[in-house]
């Protein structure tokens, strides 16, 4: 209650459903994206069910963008309390389809987005020695699998950074935590442009989890007691083995 969490990708997926929990939770909530309107519609809908909420348009592959982010924050709510840096794209692809365009944009959203975020935020966190930075990494961030050679890559590194960070944070009381879901049911899939990947991931027998089920995910994470520390949730449907 009353913590200030920033979720960048807060325009649809984990990130909505995530702002949604946490607002209903009594937090405050800075939405971060790209698309205006989503976020706009996304604050007045917590603020119609008596939460709180401001916006602010972020590209996170921009340094500039992200910092600006954490100065809005501090200047609406005055602390960070949780960095969560959840924004990503999944264009699957086989490498020999040589979708360089596709591999650059996952390299600059899913690693140096979470970089600047992390950036970002930790000045203002170490400056009061409490804050808790999360990212959403993924299964993929486990194990590779063919046509997602790029994005596993992108998530190996997300979880790296994290763990590296928490052993670098170790004299602190700050926390570090990733989310590694399986799959969820979200606009990511829209994005894939190889046509021999695309109906694998559109079977609507997919089993897969919700949005909320990885948003519950994180509120747990954050509602732990000081002294407890998760750094990282590995949550799949129950059925994708
Ligand atoms: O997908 P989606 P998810 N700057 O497409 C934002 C990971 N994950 O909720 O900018 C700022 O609904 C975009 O906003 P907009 C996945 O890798 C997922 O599933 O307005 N924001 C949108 O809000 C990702 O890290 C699954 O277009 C940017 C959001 O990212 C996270 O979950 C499995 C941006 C994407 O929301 C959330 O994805 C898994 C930019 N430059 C991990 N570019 C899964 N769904 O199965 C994009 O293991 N965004």
């Amino acid at each position: 209650k009353d913590k200030v969490i920033i979720i960048t990708g807060a325009s649809s997926g984990i990130g909505e459903a995530t702002a949604k929990k946490f607002a209903e939770e009594g937090a405050h909530v800075v939405l971060a994206a790209r698309r205006e309107e989503r976020l706009i519609q996304l604050k007045e809908e917590i603020e119609r069910a008596g939460g709180s909420a401001v916006s602010k348009v972020t590209d996170v592959t921009s340094y500039e963008s992200m910092q600006d982010l954490a100065k809005f924050a501090i200047k609406t709510y005055g602390q960070i309390d949780v960095m969560f840096n959840n924004a990503g794209l999944m264009p699957l692809s086989f490498m020999d389809k040589l979708k360089v365009d596709e591999w650059d944009q996952m390299v600059d959203v899913n690693i140096k987005g979470v970089l600047y975020g992390i950036a970002a935020a930790l000045p203002y966190m170490k400056e009061r020695d409490k804050g808790h930075i999360i990212t959403t990494a993924s299964v993929a961030g486990h194990g590779v699998f063919p046509s997602g050679t790029v994005y596993c890559g992108t998530k190996f590194a997300t979880r790296i950074f994290m763990e590296g960070l928490s052993k670098e944070l170790a004299q602190t009381n700050l926390k570090v935590t990733s989310i590694s879901p399986g799959v969820v049911d979200t606009e990511l899939m829209n994005f894939i442009t190889d046509k021999d990947i695309k109906p694998k991931f559109e079977d609507p027998n997919l089993p897969s989890l919700t949005s909320e089920d990885v948003a519950n995910a994180v509120y747990y994470a954050v509602s732990q007691p000081d002294g407890v520390a998760i750094n990282e949730v590995i949550i799949r449907p129950t059925n994708q083995g």
